[in-house]
């Protein structure tokens, strides 16, 4: 089985065990793939990031995922897009790394992916799929657990953008 999948779509309806988020470092929602997420989960979600503190810059914290069809969502804070000179890489590597790890821990063993700080934090999209897709695959080299991991689109640009990355990597 091929564990790498690119869809198109909406992350908040997927079927899976868990969606990742990308959040702020308040963890008490916003706009994009945030908004629909809280939106989804309901109110319970925001009474429960409440307890967790907050979240910094390329660090990931792990929920429940309430009224969503998936069981967890790991929020994870992207970089804001700041030129490239301000360790923004570094940072969105972090993210999808520390999900990784987070959902290992948990023997999670499908995870959807939104294209973290490419919405409102403005990171060109060609380099942060770069980043997803190499973090990603590395990832599952290493590891049996997550058995599968899905890249969740929400332009046909993205789409295009991902899988030409997934080709030239995969
Ligand atoms: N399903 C999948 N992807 C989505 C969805 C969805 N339902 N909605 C949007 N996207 P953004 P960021 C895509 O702006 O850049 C929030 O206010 C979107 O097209 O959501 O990391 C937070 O609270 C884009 O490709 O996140 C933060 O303050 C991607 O998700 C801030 O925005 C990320 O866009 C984070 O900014």
């Amino acid at each position: 089985m091929n564990k790498i999948k690119i869809i198109s779509g909406d992350i908040t309806k997927l079927d899976v065990d868990a969606i990742v988020n990308a959040a702020n470092r308040s963890l008490l929602g916003g706009g994009g793939v945030d908004g629909a997420i809280h939106r989804a989960a309901g109110p319970e979600l925001l009474d429960y990031c409440r307890s967790l503190g907050g979240c910094e810059t390329g660090e990931a914290k792990i929920t429940p995922g309430f009224n969503l069809p998936a069981k967890w969502v790991i929020h994870t804070v992207g970089p804001v897009w700041r030129g490239g000179d301000n360790r923004e890489a570094e940072l969105l590597q972090s993210c999808y790394s520390n999900s990784m790890n987070i959902a290992h821990e948990k023997s999670i063993k499908s995870i959807a992916f939104p294209a973290i700080s490419t919405g409102v934090y403005g990171y060109p999209k060609p380099q942060a799929a770069e980043i997803a897709v190499n973090t990603v695959l590395k990832f599952l080299k290493d590891h049996q657990l997550p058995q599968q991991v899905i890249f969740t689109c929400f332009s046909p640009e993205d789409l295009e953008i991902y899988n030409q990355v997934y080709k030239k990597y995969s």
